[in-house]
């Protein structure tokens, strides 16, 4: 009776990836303990399933991953079912929702241990412990309560990637077949999701990854990635990849060797990356990268404005100039930059906010003007705790505090903020949420996302006439008519569906 049960909350509506986080764990514990996988995205009833697994006396550990947002919806209300009636279980949770949130999270009372940052070893050793009743107290990356005080265990340095087990797939592929993994969407119509590195190197002041890898990263060499991009394509069909890393490309020579490996694959490839970073790359690199099948690149624009940037810890390097000038050089090359914006960051008086969304609205149209494929993706700016950071101690001197109940963020308003929509921040007024909401409703109007394939041609066409016209007057106010067309049309956001 000591198996363990791995639940992925549900995460998106539709184009389900395959859930990367827990199937690492199930591969951490693979031929060591026996596993079964809930993924709330293919259930239509989770918390039964995994009521009637427990029901069987068999399991004894459960291991939930959880990101901020829709995915606490199934998380919180199951744990508590789970522990209401199924006392002697052992709740673990790990991601980067409870790794940030120790406190709420354990104060709940229904999370026994929280493994905080990566679970590849912490969480098999766990396990070990907790059946051999042996002190857990010294294993790293672990947080959990003792007499009423959180404990927080020492980190673990990041794991070498190459050594890592592989992933059962095959195993996965028992609870729910894989073929619904491989999506259809802008890359290709069969399309993988995957993750080559964990980490980042940088400190961006605003970034929940900070706090938990704190400028650390480790990646898998290319040949590995290659490998394994190889084996998806032939086992699962695959012809097109995400890459899911934080930042998969910092390292110019891994992703140039990668594209020498992949380019007669003829895989179609998307992955996140800082503008700074890929500006310094060779011409020659970058051809190497579209030729490899690399169509759209993610890239944390932020803002126009440098001092907003370096507040961001993205000054120093990245600059206004630099993000307009990229976006023209990209063009040579045929990728599409994505670049994310975070409007509505905070400063010492609401005029100085609100001139600082004047500034990035004015800003993007800038880069639409200098890339019309630009793909734009705005988000508001939603804090994550970042402790030590200038911009994180200028959210606490506003004022702003976040849920003391874990339940409550469950509440719509919190769900909201997790989904960098509507931040409830103090220095935002609704106005200004408006502003940023209505101008992202005629922007998405005028230029659809590629990435959303069921939109025609002629709705695209309908969508852009209306929009163009608010947009070269800037009158934003009030778009009920766009907003109208993307409802009936169901218009897709990548930042809240995946891309
Ligand atoms: C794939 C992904 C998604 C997918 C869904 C994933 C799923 N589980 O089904 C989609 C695209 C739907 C998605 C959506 C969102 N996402 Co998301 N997502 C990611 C992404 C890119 C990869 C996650 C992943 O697979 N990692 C691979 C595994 C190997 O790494 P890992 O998750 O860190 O897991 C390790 C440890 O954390 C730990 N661990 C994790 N889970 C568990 C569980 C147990 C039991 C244990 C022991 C350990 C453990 O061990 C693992 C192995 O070492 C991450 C960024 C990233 N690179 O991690 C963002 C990320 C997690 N998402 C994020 C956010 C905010 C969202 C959204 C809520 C909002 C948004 N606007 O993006 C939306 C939600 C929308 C919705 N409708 O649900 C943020 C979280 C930020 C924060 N404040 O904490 C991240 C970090 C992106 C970012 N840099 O901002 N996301
Ligand atoms: S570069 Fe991206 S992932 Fe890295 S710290 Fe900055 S925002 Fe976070």
């Amino acid at each position: 009776m000591n198996k363990v049960l791995l639940f992925n909350p549900r995460s998106a509506n539709n184009t389900f990836r395959i859930p990367n986080s827990i199937l690492n764990i199930a591969a951490s514990i693979e031929n060591r303990y026996e596993w079964v996988i809930v993924d709330g995205n293919r259930e239509t009833n989770p918390q039964q399933t995994i009521l009637d697994y427990l029901a069987t006396g068999q399991f004894k550990y459960l291991g939930f991953t959880v990101m901020p947002g829709p995915q606490l919806r199934q998380a919180i209300p199951i744990a508590k079912a789970v522990k209401e009636q199924f006392k002697n279980t052992t709740m673990i949770w790990g991601g980067y929702f409870p790794s940030n949130h120790s406190k709420v999270v354990l104060d709940s009372g229904y999370v026994d241990f929280i493994v905080n940052g990566p679970g590849d070893n912490c969480f098999p050793k766990l396990l070990d412990a907790l059946e051999r009743f042996e002190p857990y107290e010294f294993l790293k990356n672990l947080i959990y309560k003792t007499n009423g005080k959180i404990v927080k265990t020492a980190k673990e340095d990041l794991i070498d990637q190459d050594s890592l087990p592989p992933l059962p797939y095959h195993q996965l592929n028992r609870f729910y077949p894989m073929e619904k993994y491989l999506g259809k969407t802008f890359l290709g119509d069969r399309t993988f999701a995957y993750h080559s590195s964990i980490g980042c190197p940088f400190t961006c002041s605003f970034c929940a990854v900070v706090p938990i890898y704190e400028a650390r990263w480790k990646a898998k060499s290319a040949i590995t990635v290659y490998n394994d991009v190889k084996y998806i394509k032939e086992k699962w069909g695959a012809d097109a990849i995400e890459f899911h890393d934080n930042n998969f490309f910092v390292s110019e020579k891994r992703v140039v060797d990668f594209s020498g490996m992949v380019k007669n694959d003829n895989m179609t490839w998307w992955g996140m990356a800082r503008i700074d970073t890929m500006d310094k790359f060779k011409d020659a690199s970058l051809a190497a990268i579209r030729e490899a099948g690399c169509k759209i690149i993610f890239f944390g624009a932020e803002s126009g404005n440098d001092k907003v940037l370096a507040q961001m810890d993205k000054g120093g390097t990245q600059t206004g100039e630099q993000i307009i000038r990229f976006a023209e050089r990209m063009k040579k090359f045929d990728i599409i930059p994505e670049y994310s914006f975070v409007l509505g960051t905070p400063a010492p008086t609401q005029a100085e906010v609100q001139e600082q969304i004047d500034f990035d609205i004015n800003f993007i149209k800038q880069v639409k003007h200098a890339n019309p494929n630009t793909e734009i993706v705005i988000y508001t700016y939603s804090p994550v705790p970042t402790e030590g950071s200038e911009m994180f101690e200028e959210v606490i001197k506003s004022g702003f505090a976040f849920p003391e109940k874990l339940e409550d963020w469950i509440s719509p308003a919190w769900e909201s903020f997790d989904l960098r929509k509507n931040p409830l921040t103090p220095w935002l007024t609704a106005d200004m949420i408006d502003k940023i909401r209505n101008f992202e409703t005629v922007l998405n109007g005028l230029y659809p996302t590629v990435t959303d394939i069921r939109l025609s041609l002629l709705k695209r066409k309908a969508i852009k006439l209306m929009a163009g016209l608010r947009y070269k007057a800037n009158l934003f106010d009030y778009p009920y008519e766009i907003k109208l067309l993307q409802k009936v049309w169901k218009y897709r956001q990548p930042e809240i569906q995946g891309f």
